[in-house]
């Protein structure tokens, strides 16, 4: 089975045009599948529309009548996913803005199929790229990505910051069963969650692989909810955590997780 995970705050303008893409992949492919969306206090017909596709497609939905932000949601999505999921089931998370182009969701589900847990689609791999960006948010952007690859670095991995990511469910479930509550620990602090996913899936010595995307930002007809200076105080918070010197991660979890392979 493939879960689709969907971080939905007031995307009514996006999902007329997300949602029947997604029906279309499937359409082609006999996989089966399930959308899990979290509409998170959306102001806007976003539960409305959800309602309305729920009655043409197998979805699910989480709703938090506040909003608290990407990382609660995440936490919520991935938790629902790994209880309904068996270990070698797909779980794919993308965004919900229309700049994920559901089409690559085959591309990611073979190489997950080659053998790799995490796969990412990357605007950083040849034949990848981004249409619609503006210099500015694409400078930021190449600069945050070259601060995770250097205090961060994953092997094979040039695209720390997108979303768009395949995940083998047994990695989730083992995140879940090893790190509990501190699996997606920064909440409150942007978009940096997608980070921080990555480098605690690292610990568990997560196998990483990357498919060229072209992130569509032209088609963006929501408002960006990026919030750069907290997702950049979340990215420094995450430095100081890692390596804090008297149980940072880096340490404390590495060292965690050799007695827990023992103990297993
Ligand atoms: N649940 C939830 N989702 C959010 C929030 N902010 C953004 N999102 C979703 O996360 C995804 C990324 O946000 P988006 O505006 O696309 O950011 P950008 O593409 O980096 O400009 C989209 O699917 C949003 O709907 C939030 O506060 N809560
Ligand atoms: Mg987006």
């Amino acid at each position: 089975m493939i879960v689709i995970l969907l971080p939905a705050y007031n995307e009514e303008e996006s999902l007329p045009h997300l949602m029947p893409k997604i029906q279309n992949v499937f359409a082609e492919k006999d996989n089966d599948y399930k959308v899990i969306v979290c509409d998170d206090g959306s102001t806007d017909r976003t539960l409305e529309l959800l309602n309305e596709y729920q009655k043409t497609m197998d979805i699910e939905i989480i709703v938090h009548k506040i909003n608290r932000g990407l990382g609660e949601t995440s936490r919520d999505l991935f938790e629902k996913a790994a209880n309904i999921t068996k270990p070698n089931d797909i779980i794919i998370r993308l965004d919900c803005d229309d700049t994920h182009e559901p089409e690559f969701i085959p591309v990611l589900i073979k190489k997950i199929e080659e053998g790799f847990d995490v796969v990412i689609a990357s605007r950083f791999e040849p034949g990848g790229g981004q249409k619609g960006v503006s210099s500015y948010r694409a400078f930021i952007s190449r600069a945050a990505n070259i601060f995770m690859k250097f205090f961060f670095p994953i092997p094979g991995l040039k695209e720390y910051s997108c979303g768009f990511r395949a995940y083998r469910a047994s990695v989730i479930q083992s995140a879940i069963t090893f790190y509990g509550n501190e699996f997606i620990q920064l909440k409150g602090l942007g978009f940096t969650c997608t980070l921080e996913k990555l480098v605690k899936l690292k610990i568990l010595g997560a196998r990483f692989g990357e498919v060229p995307f072209m992130l569509r930002y032209d088609q963006k007809v929501s408002d960006s909810k990026m919030v750069g200076s907290i997702t950049t105080l979340g990215y420094l918070m995450m430095l100081l955590l890692h390596y804090w010197p008297w149980g940072g991660w880096r340490q404390a979890y590495k060292k965690r997780y050799k007695q827990f392979n023992q103990g297993h």
